[in-house]
């Protein structure tokens, strides 16, 4: 049976190549959406691809994975160094969360160095662009054996 990955997107990331190509490179989210539908197809992996700037939105999307997902890839952006209810909801789920950053956020402002979502996530991709997602569904076709 497929895999179904909720590939989730906190606040701000609908800029993505819009400003700070410097810091966030030049692909847009679209883009991004594209490369891992390209690459979930490859695995078999059926592809739940959002973003929001309301973190309500994203609890409930994160309570609706908890449901229906077998794995959740989250960038939870701003959110990462500011929500402990994010961080609860994910506790929450029982399935594997990979948590990407694009950027390497342990050489940024020292603000961004914890993440309340790392805590409760397998394992953290940050600092490779947005190859970060691709590599995240490679980590769990690998898991699945898919
Ligand atoms: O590096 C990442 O992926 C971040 O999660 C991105 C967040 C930031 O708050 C985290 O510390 C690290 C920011 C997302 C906003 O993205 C923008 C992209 C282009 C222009 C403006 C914002």
């Amino acid at each position: 049976m497929a895999h179904t990955i909720f590939v989730l997107n906190g606040p701000n990331l609908n800029l993505l190549g819009k400003r700070q190509p410097e810091i966030y490179g030049g692909e847009t989210l679209a883009d991004v959406e594209a490369e891992c539908r390209r690459v979930g197809n490859e695995f078999g992996f059926t592809i739940e691809f959002r973003q929001t700037n309301a973190e309500f939105q994203l609890i409930d999307w994160i309570h609706e994975a908890r449901e229906s997902a077998d794995a959740i890839v989250i960038n939870p952006a701003g959110w990462s160094h500011t929500s402990v209810a994010v961080m609860d909801a994910l506790a929450a789920c029982t399935c594997p969360i990979l948590e990407v950053h694009i950027s390497n956020i342990h050489r940024r402002e020292e603000f961004r160095h914890h993440s309340y979502v790392s805590s409760v996530a397998a394992g953290v991709i940050c600092g490779f662009g947005t190859h970060g997602y691709p590599l995240a569904l490679q980590h769990l076709a690998k898991r699945f054996g898919a």
